[in-house]
């Protein structure tokens, strides 16, 4: 029975999942999905991501957070359409939450939505928001078994970001195994390796988001 009502909710968030990414094909908004433990950078990727393509490009996010407004808040000073969803306690966001929230959007201006989860290796692998990419920054201050021991996470992937580079050596991490360990568990997936911190590491990055707003004009290169 359990397994049933899950299934159903599945189907159905697929479903609004689809009908989203129809919505952002149509106003060639290209839209990520930024996964990550907690803590691993995702807001400080965004900050530094909008320091460098924020006079270029147009940028909006959807903030997902347990109960805070914290990580809107550290984005404001970039003037850029922000939308908060509160999620009380739930582990992931869902589809039908982004649904709502792009009708305080107007995607016809947009050309990149970043969508921050909830921080959490696990239950966001699940839940299809409808976006283009699904990006998993993974710092390397969690230690090196981590792809192995959240696989759906790695696996569910387009693009990784190892990030916290500079504390490799320190955290006594091997970036080599820990990129072919990915590799074995996603072998399509692209990594990249950063310091969201430094915005000089970010070039490869930003030739990544770069090469998929082009796509957005041409819809069938992209996830679906
Ligand atoms: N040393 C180092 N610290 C970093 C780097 N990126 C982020 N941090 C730090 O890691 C901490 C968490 O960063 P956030 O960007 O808030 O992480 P988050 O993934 O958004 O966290 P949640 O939203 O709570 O899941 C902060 O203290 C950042 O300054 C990095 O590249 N190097
Ligand atoms: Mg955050």
């Amino acid at each position: 029975m359990e397994i049933k009502i899950f299934k159903d909710v599945m189907i159905k968030n697929n479903a609004i999942g689809e009908d989203n990414r129809k919505l952002f094909n149509e106003q060639k908004v290209l839209v990520l999905n930024l996964t990550s433990s907690p803590g691993a950078g995702k807001t400080t990727l965004i900050e530094s991501t909008l320091k460098l393509i924020s006079n270029k490009v147009k940028a909006a996010v959807i903030e997902g957070d347990l109960y805070t407004s914290r990580d809107a808040e550290r984005l404001e000073v970039f003037k850029i359409p922000l939308v908060q969803i509160n999620t009380e306690g739930g582990c992931h966001l869902d589809a039908r939450q982004i649904h709502h929230s792009i009708k305080e959007l107007s995607l016809n201006e947009l050309d990149i939505l970043f969508i921050e989860n909830v921080g959490n290796l696990v239950c966001p692998a699940e839940f299809d928001l409808g976006e283009h990419k699904r990006v998993l920054l993974y710092s390397v201050t969690e230690g090196d078994d981590k792809p192995a021991k959240y696989l759906n996470m790695f696996q569910a992937a387009d693009l990784i970001l190892i990030n916290k580079i500079e504390l490799a050596e320190l955290c006594r991490i091997d970036l080599e195994y820990v990129e072919k360990e990915i590799h074995r568990i996603n072998p399509t997936a692209e990594i990249l390796r950063i310091t969201a911190l430094d915005e000089r590491t970010l070039e490869d990055w930003i030739q990544w988001l770069n090469k998929n707003v082009q796509m957005r004009e041409r819809p069938d290169e992209s996830r679906n």
